[in-house]
């Protein structure tokens, strides 16, 4: 009997491991509903117009420090040190290269704040173009997080501007990041009625992508991506857990009666 008890220790022990190397998206935003995407900023902005289209968010820049911020929900805040990278989906027109900014607040380092801040480049040439980015290496990163704002455009502009957001996600690892896309996300039933239109678009986008800039730029059909990214990370454990103690419990049981 102590043998089954130490084989079912260990089977549960694996399933735990592996669940927990399972890693996949955190919080994301893919901004596919309608009302949502207009609704996300609500904790604050700054000189924009916020509409959506074709499972994006529309940004129009109407002056200088364009901002907005959503205060996550409750089910939405995450541990920052767990997910360090984020991964964005954006199309700028107009402008050639642009800095742009993520600000955030955490239950340990409030904000947005000038010393919770993250800049990067985007390529402005009116193609879709992914980034992923790594926002640990601000040590203001920690905590739980509250507050994301996005600044699309650092400071001043020259001009009107308009900014697309086909999504924003929050992963463990660079690698996950760069093998997820939104495709296999999108459960809305307003996306289903037009499954062949988005499908086709889908291929010429992802054409696009991997012609564009951007050093992150990822395989959109990757399978194997796709069934890893459809797993909520802090789900699988719990649930394996409980099939593995069941299975455990089971062959203990069965072994018992043989003996
Ligand atoms: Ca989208």
């Amino acid at each position: 009997m102590k043998k089954f008890v130490q084989f079912g220790f260990c089977v549960i022990m694996l399933c735990i491991f592996l669940a927990m190397s399972v890693s996949a998206v955190g919080t994301y935003w893919t901004f596919d509903d309608p009302d949502a995407t207009v609704e996300w900023a609500d904790s604050s902005t700054n000189n924009v117009e916020i509409s959506q289209a074709d499972g994006a968010m529309v940004i129009s820049v109407l002056g200088d420090d364009p901002y907005l911020a959503h205060s996550l929900t409750e089910d939405e805040q995450f541990d920052a040190a767990a997910f360090p990278y984020v991964k964005v989906r954006y199309k700028i027109t107009n402008l050639m290269t642009i800095t742009s900014e993520f600000f955030w607040g955490t239950d340990i380092n409030p904000g947005p704040a000038a010393n919770t801040n993250k800049q990067f480049d985007l390529t402005g040439d009116e193609e879709w173009a992914e980034y992923v980015v790594n926002i640990s290496d601000v040590e203001t990163w920690a905590g739980k997080v509250s507050t994301f704002r996005v600044d699309p455009i650092q400071g001043n502009i020259l001009g009107e501007e308009t900014i697309y957001i086909d999504y924003i996600a929050f992963f463990a690892t660079e690698e996950e990041a760069i093998a997820w896309t939104e495709d296999s996300q999108d459960t809305t039933a307003a996306e289903e009625t037009v499954a062949e239109e988005t499908v086709a678009e889908t291929e010429a986008e992802t054409e696009a992508e991997i012609t564009a800039p951007a050093e992150t730029v990822s395989e959109t059909m990757d399978e194997s991506s796709i069934t890893a990214e459809t797993a909520p990370v802090t789900f699988d454990p719990i649930v394996l857990t409980i099939i593995s103690a069941v299975s455990a419990s089971a062959v203990a049981v069965v072994f018992r009666k043989k003996k």
